[in-house]
């Protein structure tokens, strides 16, 4: 089929990370996608050499004379350009249009995912628009795994990774990646990391800076270097979080990557006005430990995103290590999102 991706930049990496990842996977799986965005600027670094399959098109493109695909996807309501939904009214068979939206884990997500949304009015009056979720389990849209992923992850040679991209790991070291927005509480983080031997890679953008700052030019703290990294393409970015040993991770796609890794990880929520991120967050918490029995990961993501003044004492290694592969499995048993999406558009047909 042809697909049709919207997707706006609102701020930082995710809205484009999360609809690269999607596309990409579509056309791995044999599917034309189109993806159109507001500002592509991002790809350059994160997909360089682009995909066999997938079209980067500008956003202001999206005309009337461009004739729509079989499938158009409105990337967190992104709101389509009024040209282009005249042009799905006009389909004798229309596309099958979907808005994909944010993940989460409150209880909303299962009342909402897959429920309809009749257009009165506009260019789309007549048309339906579809609500697909992602999410962790039964009645959630699931969340994009490529069929490979397991075999890559299994047959990654993390030591020889970590030597290509020159910072190698002392046999002594855990290693550790830091991707995250500005936080309070990074200061204290470093001062728990440094109590033993620790390679702390921190990823380009709002790490960078912070950890400077602290620790001087010479990036070190007792025990534990960083080293900082360059803006890294989404599969080597992938790639840091399977060789690390504990991931911090951040707003969506991360998350989600962090999961697939099967390693501790700790997600610094996009921070919402009305903070709603704090109710977001608990969701989570709540589910990762009734599923996994670890209780305590949650107290620790909550001081880390500031909603507890608790100390930031990372968790015992061994425990928690055991809860993220369980996790990490519990999530491998349900359908991921691109083969719900696909069948989902299939019904629709
Ligand atoms: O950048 P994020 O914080 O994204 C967001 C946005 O704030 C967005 O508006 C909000 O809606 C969403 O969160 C919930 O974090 P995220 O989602 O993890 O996206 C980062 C992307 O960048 C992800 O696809 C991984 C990629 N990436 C690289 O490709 N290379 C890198 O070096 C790094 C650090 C990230």
């Amino acid at each position: 089929m042809q697909w049709d991706v919207f997707c706006r930049v609102i701020d930082n990496h995710g809205d484009i990370g999360v609809c690269w990842r999607l596309a990409a996977d579509l056309a791995t799986r044999g599917e034309a996608v189109r993806l159109w965005l507001d500002d592509a600027s991002a790809l350059a670094w994160m997909a360089p050499d682009g995909l066999l399959g997938v079209t980067v098109l500008p956003w202001d493109d999206a005309d009337g004379d461009t004739p729509p695909g079989d499938v158009v996807v409105e990337a967190f309501g992104c709101e389509l350009p009024a040209a282009f939904v005249s042009g799905l009214a006009r389909r004798a068979l229309p596309p099958v249009w979907i808005n994909l939206e944010y993940l989460s884990a409150e209880a909303y997500v299962r009342r909402s995912h897959g429920l309809p949304s009749p257009q009165l009015n506009g260019p789309g009056a007549g048309l339906t628009k579809w609500f697909f979720y992602p999410g962790f389990g039964a009645g959630t849209g699931g969340l994009t795994r490529e069929p490979d992923l397991m075999e890559r992850q299994q047959a990654f040679d993390a030591d020889a990774w970590l030597r290509s991209m020159g910072c190698a790991r002392q046999s002594d070291e855990r290693v550790a990646s830091l991707f995250c927005y500005r936080n309070p509480r990074l200061p204290e983080l470093l001062d728990a990391l440094a109590g033993e031997p620790t390679l702390l890679l921190v990823t380009a953008g709002a790490a960078s800076p912070q950890v400077t700052a602290e620790l001087g030019p010479v990036l070190r703290r007792g025990a534990l270097r960083a080293h900082l990294l360059p803006s890294l393409t989404q599969a080597n970015y992938d790639r840091l979080l399977w060789a690390s040993d504990i991931n911090f991770v951040r707003g969506e796609d991360s998350f989600v990557r962090a999961q697939w890794a099967g390693k501790p990880f700790v997600w610094q929520i996009y921070p919402q006005h009305d903070a709603a991120h704090a109710l977001k967050l608990k969701a989570f918490s709540d589910l990762f430990s009734s599923v996994t029995g670890h209780h305590a990961a949650g107290p620790f993501w909550a001081a880390w995103n500031g909603l507890l003044p608790q100390p930031l004492a990372l968790p015992p290694t061994a425990a928690w290590q055991a809860a993220s592969r369980v996790w990490c499995d519990h999530l491998l048993a349900q359908r991921d999102l691109t083969s719900q999406l696909v069948s989902f558009v299939a019904e629709r047909r």
